[in-house]
């Protein structure tokens, strides 16, 4: 088989690519090692900056997202038994989508199957090869099968524990990492919000977060240690202790019921350079990864994608590489900016091991002041709806 563009990777990244790819007549396939209903199970990000909101409708799969997500003008920092909103739309003129990546996914997926776009899924041990020639290829094999696409570019949209990042050699690869010594336990259950926006929360407890995917749906998180056993967590325990962690007005209006989800992620930063290897690029968790407290990650994705998007279609459409020399220049730029931001949300609002009374009364006075003063609840604006491509 010969396509233009050969996608390794079927999370929102490499679906994204692809839609916007085919809407431009540009030639290309997904593969990916499981099925689209395993995709469709996990549950992840929810929270959708404005250009990722218009990389979707660019792709043309925006149509429920604007009928079902929910547009949010403010986020709420909660410490010290209080709560202050950020006026997210009045500080920076912009708004976020809550609007979960299950969704996006699968609308994504519903579009590519509309506009005929191949996705090859359950593809056993899928490999880059010689992306650094002008005649790369990727091969695969299904159904006990090998099979080989050739293709002009590979777009390596595999996640961060892909084979397109592994696949360049040790020498031509930098990698930035830090791991945090905790992690987030997740909660979805069919329950009311306990707010109508979302609940950054810093209390000596450790950290807690009240976010949601519709208005009967609430995705709770609370900080825990990374060797915490989610078995030992039933839903009572986890409320309480979420109820603990919040300002007495959100634990007392706090609608409990049963949990259909509950996990446990790490945190980590990490940062691959550069993201193009000859004729592949590394796109989304491939590349870098943000801890989820400044809802990032999805985004970066989605940003990565504008960037390469432009880049391929500047040389099929005018003949120039102009655009996928810088690609790799351009979205490290916005990633690191939105690692860092991602890292002090992390550091100002999460219980370390070395924080103790000192450092709690540290987090509070910068929380006092990010709250007090319009340069820093502006700056925090926005990083938070999102730097502009
Ligand atoms: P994805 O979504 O990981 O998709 C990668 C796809 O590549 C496939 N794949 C392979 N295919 C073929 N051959 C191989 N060898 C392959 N290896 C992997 C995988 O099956 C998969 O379908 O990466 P993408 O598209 O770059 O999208 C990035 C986002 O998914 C990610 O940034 C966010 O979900 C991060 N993230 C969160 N971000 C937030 O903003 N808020 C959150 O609450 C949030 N929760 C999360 C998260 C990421 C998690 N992961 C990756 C562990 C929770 C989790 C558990
Ligand atoms: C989520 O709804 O899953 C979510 C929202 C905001 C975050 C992280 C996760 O910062």
């Amino acid at each position: 088989m010969r396509t233009k563009v050969a996608i390794i990777g079927s999370g929102p990244s490499g679906l994204l690519l692809g839609q916007l790819l085919t809407n431009a007549g540009i030639d290309n396939v997904i593969l990916d090692r499981v099925s689209r209903e395993y995709i469709l199970g996990r549950v992840r990000a929810g929270v959708l900056e404005e250009g990722t909101v218009g990389l979707i409708d660019r792709a043309g799969a925006g149509e429920r997202m604007h009928r079902e997500g929910l547009p949010h003008d403010g986020v709420s920092l909660a410490f010290d038994g209080r709560d202050h909103r950020i006026d997210l739309l009045g500080l920076s003129g912009k708004r976020v989508m809550v609007y979960g990546q299950t969704e996006v996914t699968h609308d994504l997926m519903d579009r590519r199957r509309q506009t005929g776009g191949l996705s090859i899924h359950d593809a056993e041990h899928v490999a880059p090869h010689d992306f650094d020639s002008g005649a790369p290829y990727v091969t695969y094999t299904k159904d006990g099968v090998a099979h080989r696409i050739d293709c002009d570019f590979i777009a390596g949209c595999d996640g961060f524990h892909g084979v397109s990042r592994r696949a360049v050699p040790d020498a031509a690869l930098t990698t930035y990492e830090r791991i945090y010594p905790f992690g987030w336990l997740g909660i979805l259950a069919d329950v009311p919000p306990v707010s109508h926006e979302l609940i950054y929360a810093n209390h000596p407890r450790g950290f807690a977060l009240c976010s949601q995917r519709s208005a009967s749906r609430s995705r709770y998180y609370i900080q825990c240690p990374l060797d915490e056993n989610v078995a030992d967590w039933s839903d009572d325990r986890f409320y309480d202790e979420l109820r603990r962690r919040l300002p007495a007005e959100h634990a007392q209006a706090m609608v409990t019921g049963p949990s259909f989800e509950k996990s446990i992620a790490p945190l980590r930063s990490f940062v691959a350079e550069p993201m193009r290897f000859g004729r592949m690029f590394l796109v989304g968790d491939a590349a870098h990864i943000v801890p989820p407290t400044g809802a990032k990650g999805l985004n970066l994705a989605a940003s990565d994608v504008h960037y390469l998007f432009a880049g391929l279609e500047e040389y099929y459409g005018d003949r120039s590489a102009a655009g996928i020399d810088a690609y790799s220049e351009r979205a490290l730029k916005r990633v690191w900016r939105a690692v860092r931001f991602s890292w002090s949300m992390t550091t100002m609002l999460h219980r370390f091991p070395d924080t103790g009374e000192f450092g709690q009364k540290i987090q509070e006075a910068e929380l006092d002041y990010l709250v007090s003063s319009t340069a820093a609840s502006t700056a925090l604006a926005e990083n938070y709806v999102g730097l502009p491509y």
